[in-house]
């Protein structure tokens, strides 16, 4: 530090001379003022004295230029790449707090990320007029979900001649269980002549599960072992209004079950496709079943036990990527009550049932 003492006949000088002569980053560490000449006090004058300093180690000591080490070097390229990813990835998210409290909405229903900003990006009006947990908006995004719903068809009966229904998909998803209702609903409900056929001779107690529903309806029920029979048990139906296949439950990622399934769908043009899955599946897996299962060329969907899930974004999501025609849902283990046709405007305001 070096330190100097400045004197002048007013402080003003005093600091002007003490800045002019040690930069202006000095300090003034002290003040007095004094006087000067004259005799005995008389004829003497007032002066003022200014003790200031400036710290020279800042100036003087030129700053530690280390060599950054091979470690330190790896680190600070890797913190800039991950500052490079950040800032792509902030600049493609819009900005707004509106636009992240819904896309959370979305998402806390099971909407995948991508479809609620496709969601968001789609909506015909500005969402931010409207308070994120408002009926207006709720209303708004499930108008918008609604058109990804592109048809809706359950089993139509020929006035001539008669339909054949087939279910199949993974296990355990509730096809035995849905075609049970079915059954009720067209031979009791309805009056139709109707048959079952099991193909699921995989598990020992499938076939007793479906004849102890047709027992308890009187309704006839067959079993096929091979695809070349059950193009034989069609061919000596050909009263009956309304033919229902029941199938073993098949893993999607099992490719020879999903080969030996397609052959059997495919015996008859006429049979009519329904993949049945649970609304319970992980989107990513209910990706996987309909990529599988599309082997089979399923015509509609029916989604099962939305009773035992609170989010049903899967469905939308689903929706927004194929163009599946839904037919039935399935709500609950009674039969036959506990089916319905997919009505769009019930079932939408349940995909967003935490909002
Ligand atoms: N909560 C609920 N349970 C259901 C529903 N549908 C079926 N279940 C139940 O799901 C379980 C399996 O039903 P199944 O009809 O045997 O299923 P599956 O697809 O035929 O099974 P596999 O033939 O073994 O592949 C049973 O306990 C049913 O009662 C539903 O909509 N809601
Ligand atoms: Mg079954």
């Amino acid at each position: 530090m070096k330190v100097r003492v400045f004197t002048a006949d007013s402080m003003q000088n005093a600091i002007a001379q003490a800045k002019s002569a040690l930069g202006r980053d000095a300090i003034i560490l002290h003040t007095r003022k004094f006087r000067k000449g004259g005799l005995w006090g008389f004829f003497s004058k007032e002066e003022v004295e200014v003790t200031a300093a400036v710290d020279t180690s800042i100036a003087t000591i030129p700053p530690q230029k280390a060599e950054p080490c091979v470690e330190e070097v790896a680190v600070q390229s890797e913190l800039a790449s991950m500052r490079s990813l950040l800032e792509k990835v902030i600049s493609k998210i819009p900005q707004g707090s509106e636009h992240s409290s819904v896309l959370d909405l979305l998402m806390n229903n099971d909407i995948d990320i991508q479809i609620a900003e496709q969601i968001i990006n789609d909506l015909p009006m500005d969402y931010t007029n409207f308070d994120v947990e408002s009926p207006e908006l709720k209303q708004l995004l499930i108008t918008q979900i609604q058109t990804c719903f592109k048809s809706v068809e359950g089993i139509k009966i020929p006035e001539q001649g008669r339909k054949i229904a087939a279910f199949f998909g993974p296990t355990g998803v509730g096809k035995t269980t849905t075609i049970a209702k079915l059954a009720a609903k067209f031979a009791i409900q309805e009056g139709y002549q109707i048959a079952l056929i099991t193909a699921d001779t995989y598990r020992i107690s499938a076939v007793e599960q479906l004849k102890t529903y047709s027992d308890i309806m009187g309704i006839p029920i067959h079993v096929v072992y091979a695809a070349d029979e059950l193009k034989a048990v069609l061919d000596s139906n050909q009263d009956k209004q309304l033919i229902l296949i029941d199938t073993a439950g098949r893993s999607p990622h099992n490719d020879e079950q999903l080969d030996e399934l397609t052959k059997l769908l495919h015996i008859d043009d006429a049979i009519e496709k329904y993949l049945v899955l649970s609304a319970t599946t992980k989107y990513k897996d209910a990706l996987d079943i309909v990529k599988k299962f599309s082997i089979c060329m399923p015509h509609k969907v029916i989604f099962t036990k939305i009773d035992e899930t609170r989010n049903i974004g899967t469905i939308v999501n689903l929706l927004y990527q194929f163009p599946i025609s839904l037919s039935y849902v399935t709500n609950g283990q009674n039969v036959p009550d506990d089916i319905e046709l997919v009505d769009i405007n019930r079932l939408t305001p349940l995909i967003l049932r935490d909002l």
